[in-house]
C-alpha cells in the first residue's frame, strides 16, 4: 500500500455480555476475513476482526479485563488493560438499548475514565426500541464519559453500521495496511502452530520418522467467539514414515493431535479442532518452489 492516504489502527471493541459486540463484528467484517487472536503479540490483547476496504483498515480488539477482573492477579491484570486501552487509536464501547444500564456498564464505565483516546458510544439494537426512547437510553450513559460521538445502530439487520464504520475511519490516524486483505494467508500464527505440531511428531516418534517432515497448515478457521477450525497435513518423504505417524489403528496420530491441539489451545486462549492428515510428497526437500508452502521460508 503505497496510498499516502489510507488509514488503519487498532480499536478496542467492549461491552458487558450480550450487548451484541460479536454480531457487530460479523456485520462489519463478514464472511471474508477470518478472525485470529494474535499470538505475535501476547495472549492481552486479541485481534477479533479487521475490516479491510482500499480507504482504510480497522483492527478491532479485544481486551480482557475491561468487561470483568479475569485474574486473581487482578490489580496486575487492570493496569495492563488500561495501558493496552491507551495504545489503541480508539474505543467502542457497545450497550444494548433493550437493556438498562446495570453493574457491568458501571465497571466498564469506570475503567474508561481513564482513557483518554475517543471513545464511540455505540447504542446497538435500535430494532428493539421506539425512536422516542433513544433519549433516555443514551442519556443513562452520555454524561459519564466524553463521548466523541454516539453511534445507534442494529448490528443485527445492518442499520447505520455504515455511519460508524465512516466515523471511525474519519478519526483514525493515516496508516499503512497492517494486514493482507485475506489476513489469514500469510499470518504468523500459521508457522507458529506448524512447529507446534513438527514437535509432537519428533517428541512422540523419536528416532523413527527423521527431521524431514514438514507440516503444512491448510486452513486457520474461527468457527464463533470460541471454536477455532484448524487443518494441517504432516508431509513425509517415504510411505514408510507415514506408518509409523499414523501408527497402529491411528494411535500415534492422534497422540500427536491431541498434544498439540493442547499447545495451541494455549496459545490461541480458544477451543481449537484440530484435524491432521499424513502426506507422502517424495523428496519434498528439493521442490524448491514448494518449500514455501510448507512453512519454510527460505
Ligand atoms: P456479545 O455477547 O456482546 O458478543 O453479543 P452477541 O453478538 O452474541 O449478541 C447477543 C444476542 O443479541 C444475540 O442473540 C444476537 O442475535 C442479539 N443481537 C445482537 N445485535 C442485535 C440487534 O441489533 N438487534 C437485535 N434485536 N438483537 C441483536
Ligand atoms: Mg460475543
Ligand atoms: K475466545
Amino acid at each position: 500500500m503505497d496510498n499516502p492516504n489510507y488509514k488503519s489502527g487498532f480499536v478496542a471493541l467492549i461491552g458487558r455480555p450480550n450487548v451484541g459486540k460479536s454480531t457487530l463484528l460479523n456485520y462489519i467484517v463478514g464472511q471474508k476475513v477470518a478472525i485470529m487472536s494474535d499470538v505475535a503479540q501476547t495472549t492481552r490483547n486479541k485481534i477479533q476482526g479487521i475490516y479491510t476496504s482500499p480507504e482504510a483498515q480497522i483492527v478491532f480488539i479485544d481486551t480482557p479485563g475491561v468487561h470483568k477482573p479475569v485474574t486473581k492477579l487482578g490489580d496486575f491484570m487492570e493496569r495492563s488493560t488500561l495501558s493496552a486501552l491507551d495504545e489503541v487509536d480508539a474505543v467502542v464501547y457497545v450497550v444494548s438499548a433493550s437493556e438498562k444500564r446495570g453493574p457491568g456498564d458501571n465497571f466498564i464505565i469506570e475503567k474508561l475514565r481513564q482513557v483518554k483516546k475517543p471513545i464511540y458510544l455505540v447504542v446497538n439494537k435500535i430494532d428493539q426500541v421506539h425512536p422516542n426512547e433513544l433519549p433516555d437510553i443514551v442519556n443513562q450513559y452520555k454524561d459519564d464519559l466524553p463521548f466523541k460521538q454516539v453511534i445507534p445502530v442494529s448490528a443485527l439487520q445492518g442499520n447505520n453500521v455504515n455511519e460508524l464504520i465512516n466515523q471511525l475511519v474519519k478519526g483514525l490516524p493515516h496508516g499503512p495496511q497492517y494486514y493482507p486483505d485475506d489476513q489469514i494467508s500469510d499470518h504468523p500464527e500459521r508457522f507458529v502452530i506448524a512447529e507446534m505440531i513438527r514437535e509432537k511428531v519428533f517428541m512422540l516418534t523419536r528416532d523413527e520418522v527423521p527431521h524431514s517432515v514438514a507440516v503444512d497448515v491448510t486452513s486457520v478457521k474461527r468457527e464463533d467467539e470460541e471454536h477455532v477450525h484448524i487443518s494441517a497435513n504432516i508431509v513425509v518423504e517415504r510411505p514408510g514414515q507415514k506408518g509409523i505417524i499414523i501408527g497402529k489403528k491411528g494411535q500415534m496420530l492422534k497422540k500427536i493431535g491431541t498434544m498439540a491441539r493442547k499447545d495451541i489451545e494455549r496459545l490461541l486462549g480458544d477451543h481449537v479442532f484440530l484435524q491432521l492428515w499424513v502426506k507422502v510428497v517424495p523428496k519434498w526437500r528439493d521442490k524448491s518452489a514448494m518449500l514455501k508452502d510448507y512453512g519454510y521460508r527460505n
